[in-house]
């Protein structure tokens, strides 16, 4: 028989005491601990969950009656994995939160050197200035605010807008380096006008000579409208994925890679009757559901879904998903990280 590495050896009442004595030196036997710190697979904290949008809607709205968006800085009901209760993540490395902004509301400019992307859930008129340039947004738009760009938000409509916050602040806090600044007056001054950097970065063309960014992509607004339509179109190709259906990352034109350097984002359409096969990976996986109904299905748990619910799944999860409709899902992943550290595995299928 192999060994295993999950055993741990037997607290003798003789090693108990000599655990005893080394302890005052700041010492502790390894051979206590060794079974948790290798497991055979990876080991989760987190469980897969689903936040369904119409039943928490009335009490985020809620939030307005509470505090200004200027007061909160943001005013962000922060999604808590059910068993990281208080630690502001939804994953190990990820956090989510679900973000209001009012009509006539700001939130003021601050940078901070966690990288942050917003998925918008419900309402149009409000807008991120990414120094300074504004990104208006639309249902089911991509809006990025990679490490340390000035970044605020403001309201020119006249509907509640409500976006899906997704930082790598955990990852970052557990790394060490968090650094953040609020911008030193009332207001950032106006930046290029809207829609610059798709027209400089968006269309197969980058400006001749100019120095993009290598750690993000140099778009920071990414169109649901077109998002869709490509889609929709490599849909009927018939061309899918077993387990992911139509699956499609965002990356950055200047490296074909991941927007962010910690983050990477994803649209998939699930055609109406989908089974997908199973498919697990070290990564976890943070959902919102842009249009359809379907489940997703976690281990022994199974998730169900509908427009604008978020879910996650956690790392090294076994999962498959059901779509009752035609069905559009965004996530967003803490992958590239792990790729960058050679730590990335996936499986496909019950194996
Ligand atoms: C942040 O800066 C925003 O700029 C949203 O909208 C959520 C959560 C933790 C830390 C900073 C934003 C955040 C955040």
């Amino acid at each position: 028989m192999s060994r295993a590495l999950d055993a741990k050896p037997e607290t003798t009442n003789a090693r108990a005491d000599y655990y005893g004595r080394i302890d005052k030196f700041h010492m502790a036997p390894l051979w206590e601990v060794l079974h948790k710190l290798l497991s055979h697979e990876p080991v989760t904290q987190a469980s897969p969950h689903v936040w369904h949008y119409d039943k928490l809607r009335g009490h985020l709205l809620e939030s307005a009656d509470q505090i200004s968006a200027a007061e909160a800085e943001r005013r962000v009901l922060v999604l808590e994995n059910p068993t990281m209760r208080g630690e502001s993540r939804i994953t190990e490395a990820l956090y989510a939160g679900l973000q209001l902004i009012m009509p006539g509301e700001i939130a003021p400019a601050h940078r901070h050197s966690p990288s942050a992307l917003r998925f918008i859930v419900e309402g149009t008129g409000a807008y991120t200035a990414i120094n300074g340039e504004k990104a208006y947004m639309e249902r089911g738009d991509l809006i990025l605010t990679p490490s340390w760009v000035w970044h605020d938000h403001g309201h020119h409509g006249d509907v509640p807008v409500v976006w899906l916050d997704g930082l790598d602040i955990p990852l970052v806090r557990y790394l060490g380096p968090v650094f953040a600044e609020p911008y030193p007056a009332e207001s950032f001054p106006p930046g290029h006008e809207a829609g610059d950097n798709i027209a400089r970065y968006g269309v197969n063309m980058l400006p001749f000579g100019a120095q993009v960014p290598s750690q993000h992509s140099p778009i920071f607004h990414y169109r649901y409208a077109e998002t869709r339509s490509a889609l929709e179109r490599l849909a009927r190709s018939r061309d899918q994925d077993a387990c992911h259906g139509v699956k499609m990352e965002y990356v950055s034109p200047a490296t074909g890679g991941p927007v962010m350097a910690t983050i990477s984002t994803y649209m998939q359409r699930l055609p109406k009757g989908f089974h997908g096969a199973t498919y697990q990976s070290t990564a976890a996986w943070v959902y919102n559901v842009v249009e359809g109904h379907g489940k997703t299905i976690v281990g022994d748990t199974v998730l169900t879904w509908g427009p604008r619910d978020v879910f996650v799944v956690p790392a090294w999860c076994h999962h498959h998903h059901k779509a009752d409709s035609d069905s559009y899902l965004f996530s967003f992943s803490d992958l590239p990280i792990q790729k960058k550290l050679g730590l990335y595995r996936e499986r496909r299928g019950d194996a």
